[in-house]
């Protein structure tokens, strides 16, 4: 028999004696998944659930089923038990032997287990152990006071489990546990191949792999197969060695993987096949994509460079921070991670960030952002703390853990960064952090001896950045402006207004943010009528960041009318976040070369909250997202409005030069176009040209009710448009405008024209009783231009479905 694998997943039985509780349950899954399947806890997202379901963390859970074995699996020479993932404490028996104990979720176990079988019927008993439990414990023993973060159940460090589970300034503290990957048998006759380590060398015209497979144990005599096809599918190399040797490939004319906007996504496939003699005993397939990457960080007028090069093109990255898609990790999927990621690329993002304090993506995320060209910046699972880096076994766990990932993502295209940590060294130099100098210690220890290493050994290829803002010094100006990354939290966590975001100049911003809350939709969710006013009790449970609500309303303030009920909060706590995080990200595309990376705070959420993401836990769009797809559109104007003097500029982010035509306008709320010029211009590829510097001084009256509209144009089509106000909104002279509009269908694509007779602020476009996206929302629509959206839609709609509303309707 040839290598095979027996899954074990589907039912199981889930049981826990000292609440009564024994169920037919599905595996993989989770403790709370299948309570909740069998009403046992009710929605831990509905209203304040949370705390009551927490509790049931502090009880140990077994998991245990039967399974047959012939005897011919048992003639197998190895037979292994495979683990993808136990959350997290467990104890492992096969027919009544504890054949292992697991304390780290995020790795992944192969263990010997044939002498445990028997022909027949077999036992497998999981018991998880309560993780609450655990960390109390492990903290009240711990000799040393180590920081942690604020939100989560304390002691949470002392277990390799995703930290956000304990809670987070966004997230629930809810730990749940159990089978959360795939378990399965895996029968091997001989060897098997353990993985395929693949070293790209790029030459002037081709491309050399040098691919190591690598192959289990065995004084057999065994030889392997390569076979290469390329991505249109042709087989371009087929060659055979013995186990223990290195395929050398050269790739001649290369199809490079690029990612979004920069070129194709090409993919090869690769694949190992393990011969014994004739017999095929195993094969592997891996797709990979031919690009080498440099983070180039190169002295220059400002500091230091911090730059992705990705196949020679330095590439400015746009996009945002990931974090787990749910707290019931069963309830994600391939198909909602697709929703997800191409509702990112959509709004132009080409870089993800995955951070530190949640779990390694599934396989499927890597593919994903493979296919769509989508940057991945990984940090490793290490989050705004210091751990116990002096007891031994944690130390051992990391590593493997390590180990266990660098290697499932060391072979997309995608990752083009391992980062030790997110803001530990951060947390050092500013969070007054207890017992100092260990705090040191134990970091240095961690990043800087044994994770290097680590990469360098798993994952050569990839760089290796130790801390998620990290400067030139160590524990030295961490949020520095020339060297390095940067968060920049002063808007939002200081109150400092949005505005500030020009005083900086970033060299990569990878994080800063603004908080707003969900759809009503969204609300309607987990809240009644009654809990309807962002002080209630189950508002706040929503609301995981002490002082947020307040801080919303004081940025509300600063731009916006006090709004006049429920729903208008949170229209403008939406509008707001998205005008704050547009005025950092065109000011820092403004300074393409010194700044070449943003990424803001945060893409989604893992629950229905208020919190700093553009898309939120049932994947609707805040209006966020919307001007995400256009501040971060690849050719963009934007103005520099001052009460002076205004910059306009056009930012080019492609690798060829863009040639088109600019028109700027001064126009009145009417819609009196009161100046009028139209330029073409050439803008050279990746820079950013500053293409007018006006100097206009409105007075106080006409400045209620004039605007500057601008706009770029290649062939006729609209590729970036804006506007600058020289007042708050809330210090406008906006009247009520007549929107007109007509919807127009083409099988399930449907277009809507709009035009108005006086200027709307952030219109939003709705459709009665559906969730659609849109090729645009929350725009600005300026009187007598029209405006065309589109939207697709399997369900007919009508006219009268169409819901308006815009800013002046909010007060
Ligand atoms: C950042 C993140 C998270 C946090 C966010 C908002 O620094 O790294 O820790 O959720 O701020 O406070």
């Amino acid at each position: 028999m040839n290598y095979y694998i027996k899954n074990l997943g589907g039912e199981w039985n889930l049981s826990a004696k000292d609440i009564n509780i024994n169920l037919k349950v599905q595996v993989p899954g989770s403790v709370y998944n299948d309570l909740l399947a069998n009403k046992i806890i009710p929605d831990p997202f509905y209203k304040d659930n949370e705390y009551l379901v927490r509790e049931y963390m502090v009880h140990d859970y077994v998991y245990e089923r039967e399974f047959e074995i012939t005897e011919d699996e048992l003639k197998t020479d190895y037979v292994n038990l495979v683990l993808n993932g136990i959350d997290t404490l467990a104890e492992i028996y096969l027919n009544d032997s504890l054949i292992i104990t697991t304390d780290n979720m995020h790795r992944i176990w192969h263990i010997f287990i044939k002498d445990y079988l028997k022909q027949g019927t077999n036992q497998i008993k999981i018991v998880i152990l309560s993780p609450l439990k655990y960390i109390k414990k492990a903290e009240e023993t711990y000799p040393h006071k180590l920081y942690q973060a604020h939100d989560s159940v304390k002691g949470y460090i002392h277990l390799r489990k995703a930290h956000y589970m304990f809670g987070w300034d966004w997230g629930p503290q809810l730990p749940d546990g159990g089978i959360w990957r795939d378990i399965s048998l895996e029968f091997i006759t001989k060897a098997k191949i353990e993985d395929v380590s693949i070293k790209q060398k790029h030459l002037e015209k081709s491309v050399e792999l040098t691919v190591f497979p690598e192959v289990s144990k065995t004084k057999e005599n065994l030889h392997l197969r390569l076979e290469l096809i390329d991505p249109s599918g042709k087989l371009i190399h087929e060659s055979n060695k013995l186990i223990n040797q290195e395929f050398s490939v050269l790739i001649e004319n290369p199809l490079k993987w690029y990612p979004v906007n920069y070129g194709e996504q090409n993919l090869y496939q690769l694949t190992i096949k393990l011969f014994d003699e004739a017999i095929l005993l195993e094969e592997k397939t891996v797709k990979i994509g031919l690009r080498e990457i440099k983070l180039i960080q190169e002295e220059d007028q400002y500091g230091e460079s911090f730059t992705f090069e990705v196949n020679g093109i330095k590439v400015f990255a746009k996009g945002s921070n990931y974090i787990p898609e749910d707290n019931l990790l069963p309830r994600t999927s391939r198909e909602l991670t697709y929703k997800l990621l191409s509702a990112a690329k959509l709004a132009n993002h080409n870089m993800i960030r995955v951070w530190g304090g949640g779990i390694y993506p599934e396989d499927y995320f890597y593919d994903i952002c493979d296919e769509l060209g989508l940057l991945v910046w990984q940090d490793l699972m290490f989050a705004c703390s210091i751990y116990p880096m002096d007891k031994e076994p944690f130390v051992e766990s990391i590593k493997s853990e390590i180990i266990d990932n660098v290697k499932r993502m060391r072979n997309h295209p995608s990752v083009v960064l391992i980062c030790g940590n997110n803001e530990n060294e951060t947390a050092i130099e500013h969070w007054h952090v207890p017992s100092l100098d260990l705090s040191k210690e134990f970091y240095l220890k961690q990043y800087l001896e044994i994770i290097p290493p680590l990469v360098q050994e798993y994952a050569p290829e990839i760089p290796y950045w130790r801390s998620s803002p990290a400067s030139k010094e160590l524990f030295h100006n961490t949020n520095s402006d020339n060297y390095g990354d940067m968060h920049y939290w002063g808007v939002w966590h200081n109150n400092e207004p949005f505005t500030n975001y020009r005083l900086y100049f970033p060299r990569f911003m990878s994080e800063f943010g603004l908080q707003s809350f969900p759809a009503i939709e969204t609300i309607n969710m987990f809240a009644e009528e009654e809990d309807k006013n962002i002080f209630s009790y189950v508002m706040e449970s929503h609301q995981k960041n002490r002082t947020a609500n307040s801080k919303i309303l004081d940025y509300v303030g600063k731009l916006f009318k006090y709004p006049k009920d429920f729903e208008s909060l949170l229209y403008v706590s939406q509008a707001i976040q998205a005008e704050g995080i547009r005025y950092g990200v065109e000011h820092w595309r403004r300074n393409y070369g010194r700044c070449m990376g943003i990424l803001y705070w945060q893409l989604n959420d893992c629950w229905p909250v208020a919190s700093w993401s553009s898309i939120d836990y049932y994947h609707r769009w805040k209006i966020l997202h919307y001007h995400a797809k256009k501040f971060y559109s690849p050719v963009l104007i934007s103005l520099e409005e001052n009460p002076t003097l205004t910059k306009v500029v056009i930012t080019n982010d492609l690798s060829v030069d863009f040639k088109g035509k600019y028109t700027l306008e001064l126009i009145d709320f009417n819609g009196k176009v009161l100046s009028k010029k139209e330029v073409d211009i050439t803008v050279k590829a990746q820079s950013a040209k500053t293409v007018e510097t006006l100097k206009l001084e409105l007075p106080r009256k006409e400045a209620q009710k004039t605007f500057v509209y601008v706009k770029v144009e290649e062939n006729d089509e609209i590729i970036s448009e804006n506007t600058a106000f020289y007042l708050p909104d809330k210090h406008l002279k906006l009247e009520k405008a007549t929107i007109k509009h007509d919807l127009n269908r083409f099988k399930n694509i449907y277009t809507l024209y709009l035009m108005c007779d006086k200027l709307a602020k952030f219109v939003e476009v709705k459709i009665k009783g559906k969730d659609l996206v849109f090729t645009d929302n929350y725009f600005h629509l300026i009187p007598y231009k029209l405006k065309v959206i589109k939207f697709i839609s399997n369900e007919l709609i009508e006219e009268s479905d169409i819901i308006i509303r815009s800013l002046i309707d909010t007060f």
